[in-house]
């Protein structure tokens, strides 16, 4: 068993329904070990005049490789609805794979750790929420650092009363 880290995000449709199916959609891939606070984000990159994001993260222990794990989040965003044309478009859900364990990972398909994830504060707060003291597998910079280099402009903790309640093991 591995404990991967997912970072889950959605701002089309209706996200928090959407992010809360994500959850019982990776449930089904392993043991869901904790989830952070949800976040309400300002949009970064991409075309402009995107909604705010949700975005939360996932820690999952699960038997999959990475590469069928890959296919499985990609299944799972297609069942939301999800369609691929512009890149970095508003989307009903997209799922990435952060960390797999503390494997290094390089293909073309995927890459792992997630090349951006510590670069970015709506992947930062709440995978800080699960695991602050997580080391980055190459840097070894640690969530908590990199958290504070990237700053927490635009990234706030939404309430919801149905979100799970943040977990940590
Ligand atoms: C370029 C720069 C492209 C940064 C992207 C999300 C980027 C986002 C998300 C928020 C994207 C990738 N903004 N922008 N949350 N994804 N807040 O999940 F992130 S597109
Ligand atoms: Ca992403
Ligand atoms: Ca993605």
């Amino acid at each position: 068993m591995t404990l991967a880290y997912i970072a889950l995000g959605a701002n089309l449709g209706d996200p928090l329904a959407t992010l809360h199916a994500a959850l019982g959609g990776l449930a089904g891939l392993g043991e869901l070990q904790a989830v952070s606070r949800l976040y309400r984000t300002a949009p970064v990159g991409g075309p402009p005049g995107q909604p705010d994001y949700l975005n939360a993260v996932a820690a999952l222990e699960t038997r999959l490789a990475p590469l069928a794990l890959l296919d499985a989040l990609q299944a799972l965003e297609a069942q939301a609805g999800r369609t691929r044309t512009v890149r970095w478009e508003a989307r009903t859900l997209d799922l990435d794979l952060l960390l797999y364990g503390g494997e290094v990972l390089a293909s073309e398909r995927l890459s792992v750790p997630h090349p951006r994830a510590w670069e970015r504060a709506f992947v930062l707060a709440p995978l800080a929420d699960l695991a602050p003291d997580l080391a980055h597998p190459v840097s070894g910079e640690t969530v908590r650092q990199a958290l504070a280099r990237a700053g927490t402009a635009g990234v706030t903790a939404a309430l919801q009363s149905n979100w799970p309640e943040c977990r940590t093991e």
